[in-house]
């Protein structure tokens, strides 16, 4: 008696979660955006699209700015070639799914497997590689010289790899070994905990698919289009030469955020 009760009970849940799944599938997603917020930081709030439409964002410096290190050629054709077709692919992906033309590039990337699967490699390519590029700009300066780790920073860094020279060369190296097309990262997770990681292509560590997550404060882009006129093969070159153009004061920032 009480055991057919409990399916009768057990049953009757399992249809109201199918039938909840149908109204789910009939919206077709949901976003979850409590996550979204976790992972959101004024700089990707800013990548909001203006009339359904994401625009290239201007940089804070010339492209002659990062010489010697990062050469202008180079920075030209990263911004106005490579990242421009990410922006005007997001958008056209945006085109087929009109319902998600008012997201921020936040929600729409932390929520990937959300995503109706017509748009969904579209907007993790391109919406990743929008997201990627606009916070590598910033967090590039032509007075990184000049810039330095917040106090709290640099205490976390030390704490976790020692020193910050063996961050740098911890950090290198993960760079140097991402086979392909794909990106290092330094994240800070829920915890504050940080740590360093890779993604391939354009996937970035916000992303609900990313193997880890974590908010990401430093990231280089190791795709050859960032380096190959000026490094050609020589990724370890490009890698020592970023270390010299990182803005720590926007990392710490970032950092601060929580
Ligand atoms: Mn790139």
């Amino acid at each position: 008696m009480e055991n057919s009760k409990n399916t009768s009970r057990r049953s009757f849940l399992t249809k109201s979660a199918i039938a909840a799944a149908g109204i789910s599938l009939f919206k077709g997603f949901h976003f979850n955006t409590a996550r979204a917020e976790v992972y959101s930081t004024p700089v990707f709030n800013g990548l909001l699209p203006e009339g359904g439409t994401f625009t290239l964002p201007a940089l804070d410096y010339a492209y002659t700015a990062l010489e010697p290190y990062i050469d202008a050629r180079t920075m030209e054709i990263h911004h106005t070639k490579h990242h421009q077709t990410y922006v005007t692919k997001l958008n056209e992906a945006l085109d087929k799914a009109p319902e998600l033309k008012e997201k921020s590039l936040t929600d729409l990337i932390t929520n990937i497997n959300a995503l109706p699967e017509s748009v969904r490699q579209a907007v993790r390519n391109h919406g990743g590689g929008h997201f990627n590029h606009s916070m590598f700009w910033k967090l590039m300066s032509p007075d990184a010289a000049n810039a330095k780790a917040s106090d709290e920073l640099a205490a976390a860094i030390t704490a976790k790899w020692t020193s910050f020279d063996n961050f740098k060369a911890e950090f290198s190296k993960t760079a140097t070994g991402v086979f392909g097309s794909g990106w290092a990262w330094l994240i800070v997770d829920k915890e504050r905990n940080l740590s360093i990681t890779t993604t391939p292509n354009q996937d970035c560590p916000v992303m609900d698919i990313a193997a880890t997550r974590g908010r990401p404060i430093l990231g280089i882009d190791v795709w050859e289009h960032a380096y190959y006129l000026k490094h050609q093969n020589k990724r370890a070159d490009y890698i020592a030469d970023f270390l010299n153009v990182i803005d720590w004061n926007q990392v710490s920032k970032w950092y601060a955020e929580k």
